[in-house]
Parts: structure tokens; C-alpha cells; sequence
């Protein structure tokens, strides 16, 4: 990948990297962290925003009309998915590009979909760095996506700086099975397809969700999450979610926490790379052992303790020779 390229904001370079980030092949892991060594300095400087919700409940179409906003206010726009269900050539977020055509045809905006294979610890991985290559390209807009599904939220949340949670207009008065932990993770949060029939509805549901988020964030936290409504169909509220982010980092950055937060989620990825890589080269030197202490652990014939500590031991000594 030529780094000059990819800084001008090509595309082809800025595919070619994401591509090489994304390899699970170890002579691209090399290269890949060469690559991400050079573009560090030209990284950090976008606003990354997670969008999650339950499927169907708006985000690609909110996402394309988000985007483009963004675009109409003079920002470039990169979206970014993570999907641990995917699978190349079928079931990825934004595998269907259709599905946000006009955004796929702006040159102001990059979309790519989730990352495949692996632990989603990996794709996520794989979407942080993501992240770095877009941001060196030059785009100051980072949305990325993802399902409701599993723990993709807490990861998602954890390489954004602001976590949005569209959520259904209901009906009656339960809360539409959101669970408790997610809505933990909002930063915001907006009633969408807050339209036509539905407005009503919306509106009552943004206020039941207000009270709800009451309960849970702390009185004396800096950011209290908002509650709004939107549409991504017309455009309704989207400003007012811009000017939200704005004053989500406005409000952090005063307290000092902006950088902070970012820090933060930065030793958590080098911790959970450690995590990994060890585990890894731990199975591949103890395989044999691991496999008869589980079974004596079954059979009671050992305790957890005690396998453990073997296993740890078997593995220190097979590293010092
Ligand atoms: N009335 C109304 N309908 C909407 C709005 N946004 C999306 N829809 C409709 O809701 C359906 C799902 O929209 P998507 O944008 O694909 O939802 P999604 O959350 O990305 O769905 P998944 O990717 O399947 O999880 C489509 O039929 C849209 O036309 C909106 O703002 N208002
Ligand atoms: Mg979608």
C-alpha cells in the first residue's frame, strides 16, 4: 500500500489498506502494522459515532441519510460495520450496498461492510483499525454499524466515541425488549420513523424511554444521554442529533474525559490483544496436556485450581526453552 496515496485520499489505497488490516495472514499482520505505525500520526482526528438497534428498525436507512447530512455540512463520511455473524458474500450489514445507494455514490463518502471470520473480539479488532485508515484518508466522519445481536454493542461502544441507539415507536407501554445493558451503553438515544402514523407514538415512546434512562444514569454524570425522536425516511430530527454529538464531545472535552475515554479504550485493546495472543500460543504449546486436564477436571479427578495452575506451568517452562 503506498502511504502517500492513501494520505491523498485515494480509494484504491484506501481499500488496498483496509483489505490488508483485515488478513488474517501473519506476513500481512507485519505489514499491516508497519502501515498503521506510518498513518498513527494522521489518525484521532474524525468523531466516531456507533449506531445500533434492532433489525429493521431504521439504520441503514438512517445511516445513508445521516451520512449524507454530514456531507451537505461540508464532512467526508466513512461507514464501518461490525458483524461477527457475517460471512463473506451473504449476511453482512452493509453486504447489500444498495441499501444505502446514494451515500455508495457520493465521493465524499466510503463504505465498507463488516470484516468476516473470527471471534468478535477479531472483526472488532479489525474495525478499530478500520477506523485508523479512514481517519488518515481524511474522512472526519466515522459511523459504524452494528446488530443488535450478542455482545457487538459493548464492542462497538468501545472503539466509538459516541454510542446511538435507534430505537422502535412502540404501542403499548413495555419498553420493546431493549435490554437494560444497551441502553446502559447509549449515549443517545432516538425514537426513529418518527412519521407520518407514527408520530404520535414516537413521541410517547421518547418520553417513556426518558423516564426509563432516568432511573438508570447518574444524576452527577457530566453527559446525560438525550432522548430524541427522528426519521431517517425525512430528515426530521437529524440536525438535532448533529448538534448533539457536537455537544457530547464539547461538554467531555471540558470535563476533561474526551481523551481520557479514548485512552482508555486503547489499553483495553492492547489488553485484549495480550489476551488473545497468549491464549493462542498457550493452546498451541499445552494442546495435548489442556485436552487430559479438562477431561480429569470433568471426571473430578482434578481440581480447576489445580489444572490451571499445570497448564500455566507446563506453558512457562516450554517458553523458556
Ligand atoms: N416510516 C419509516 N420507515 C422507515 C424509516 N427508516 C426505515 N424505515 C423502513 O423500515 C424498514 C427497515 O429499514 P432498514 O433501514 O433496512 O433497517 P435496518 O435497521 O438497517 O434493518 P437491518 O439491517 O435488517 O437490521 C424498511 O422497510 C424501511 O423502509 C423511517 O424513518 N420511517
Ligand atoms: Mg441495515
Amino acid at each position: 500500500v503506498d502511504t502517500a496515496s492513501l494520505l491523498a485520499g485515494d480509494r484504491r489505497a484506501l481499500a488496498r489498506a483496509i483489505t490488508l488490516v483485515e488478513s488474517t495472514r501473519a506476513d500481512h499482520r507485519e505489514e499491516a502494522d508497519a502501515l498503521l505505525a506510518a498513518l498513527l500520526p494522521h489518525t484521532g482526528r474524525s468523531i466516531r459515532v456507533g449506531v445500533t438497534g434492532t433489525p429493521g428498525v431504521g439504520k441503514s436507512t438512517f445511516i445513508e441519510a445521516f451520512g449524507l447530512h454530514a456531507i451537505a455540512a461540508g464532512h467526508r463520511v466513512a461507514v464501518l460495520a461490525v458483524d461477527p455473524s457475517s460471512r463473506r458474500g451473504g449476511g453482512a450489514i452493509l453486504g447489500d450496498k444498495t441499501r444505502m445507494p446514494d451515500l455508495t455514490r457520493n465521493d465524499r463518502a466510503f463504505i465498507r461492510p463488516s470484516s468476516s471470520g473470527g471471534t468478535l473480539g477479531g472483526v472488532a479488532r479489525r474495525t478499530a483499525e478500520a477506523v485508523l485508515v479512514v481517519e488518515a484518508a481524511g474522512f472526519d466522519v466515522v459511523l459504524v454499524e452494528t446488530v443488535g445481536v450478542g455482545q457487538s454493542e459493548t464492542a462497538v461502544a468501545d472503539l466509538t466515541d459516541l454510542f446511538l441507539l435507534l430505537l422502535q415507536p412502540h404501542g403499548g407501554d413495555e419498553l420493546q425488549g431493549i435490554k437494560r445493558g444497551v441502553m446502559e451503553l447509549a449515549d443517545l438515544l432516538a425514537v426513529n420513523k418518527a412519521d407520518g402514523d407514527n408520530l404520535a407514538r414516537a413521541n410517547a415512546s421518547a418520553a417513556d424511554y426518558s423516564a426509563a434512562l432516568h432511573l438508570i444514569t447518574p444524576p452527577d454524570a457530566p453527559w446525560q444521554p438525550p432522548v430524541v425522536t427522528c426519521s431517517g425516511l425525512t430528515g426530521t430530527g437529524l440536525d438535532e442529533i448533529w448538534d448533539h454529538i457536537v455537544r457530547h464531545r464539547a461538554i467531555l472535552e471540558q470535563a476533561g474525559l474526551w481523551e481520557r475515554h479514548r485512552q482508555g479504550q486503547q489499553l483495553r485493546w492492547m489488553w485484549s490483544m495480550v489476551e488473545e495472543r497468549l491464549l493462542h500460543r498457550l493452546f498451541k504449546v499445552t494442546r495435548d496436556l489442556a485436552a487430559r486436564l479438562e477431561h480429569d477436571v470433568l471426571d473430578g479427578t482434578v481440581t480447576a485450581a489445580r489444572a490451571a495452575e499445570q497448564l500455566l506451568a507446563a506453558f512457562e517452562h516450554r517458553e523458556d526453552h
